[in-house]
């Protein structure tokens, strides 16, 4: 039965806060690779454009994938705001378009509110709408533009962390918490814009991990919004497993432990499993 494993928001090469947690490299990642036959990398897995860290996070990431390509899985790279390459898609279909798949930076005008280059990145995300087409592809394109004006923008990098910029500046506390209050609403509304027979929402980009259930949109159907959170302190993260049957699909949520320093799916499912009829025209 072929199972999907979806993570999120790796920022390999990014230095993390020491938090107790395994360092973040293709062998400590390994053992969570046993459960699937397909890895999708849900954007933000590596820090190829920052200037400090690029080169930590470019050997990182090779590694990773070669053992990928070892272990004899495939695996789907889909960009986010810290990873963004125009070789790379900005979303997969899953199953017909019961499922949607994307890093979630393009849910709002709003990438990253507290951030130095936030004025920049919003500006250049509504200039590239306003190019764009109206489509999934073209909101997705021009996210991925603003988000490379984050990595050309010089007052990214005088804050070592987002962590410290929000201990230095505490009004930005509020605007997280704002931010992540509004997230699974705009994830909805994103996908009741785009794709509107999308049951389900799985994204990451936040580091909010968690499932919301959004049904008062304006099509009134339900979405479940699933975010995979970040491997990044102080987040905690979470893999979404999809197993698919020849009749039905259930998609899970698993939380990731760490034991002696590599990461692992935990045993127990987290959020209730789901299930989904198969609809008789979806692709195989
Ligand atoms: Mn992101």
């Amino acid at each position: 039965m072929p199972r999907t494993l979806i993570l999120s928001d790796l920022h390999l090469g990014f230095p993390d806060v020491p938090c107790g947690r395994p360092l973040r490299t293709a062998e400590a990642l390994a053992p969570l690779l046993e459960s699937a036959d397909h890895l999708i990398l849900n954007g933000d897995t590596a820090e190829i454009h920052h200037i400090l860290h690029k080169e930590q996070a470019a050997r990182l990431l090779d590694a990773t994938l070669d053992l990928v390509a070892r272990t004899g899985i495939s695996v789907t790279r889909i960009n986010g705001n810290h990873d963004f390459d125009l070789a790379q898609p900005n979303f997969v279909d899953l199953f017909g378009g019961e499922i949607l798949v994307t890093h979630g930076h393009a849910f709002s005008d709003s990438m990253l509110p507290w951030t130095p280059a936030h004025k920049v990145m919003t500006r250049t995300l509504l200039a590239a709408r306003e190019r764009n087409e109206k489509t999934l592809e073209g909101f997705l394109a021009a996210a991925g533009e603003a988000s490379l004006a984050q990595w050309n923008e010089p007052a990214t990098y005088r804050e070592p962390t987002a962590l410290v910029s929000i201990g230095l500046h505490p009004m930005r506390v509020a605007k997280v918490l704002t931010w992540w209050r509004k997230f699974p609403r705009d994830a909805a509304r994103f996908v009741d814009r785009f794709r509107p027979d999308a049951k389900f929402v799985i994204c990451g980009h936040s580091h909010r991990a968690g499932t919301w259930m959004v049904g008062a949109t304006s099509t009134g159907i339900p979405r479940h919004i699933i975010n995979t959170g970040s491997f990044t302190f102080p987040s905690s993260p979470r893999a979404v497993l999809i197993d698919d049957s020849p009749t039905e699909l259930s998609v899970e949520i698993r939380a990731i432990r760490h034991r002696g320093g590599r990461y692992m799916l935990a045993s127990r499912v987290e959020a209730s499993c789901w299930r989904i009829q198969r609809p008789a025209s979806a692709a195989r």
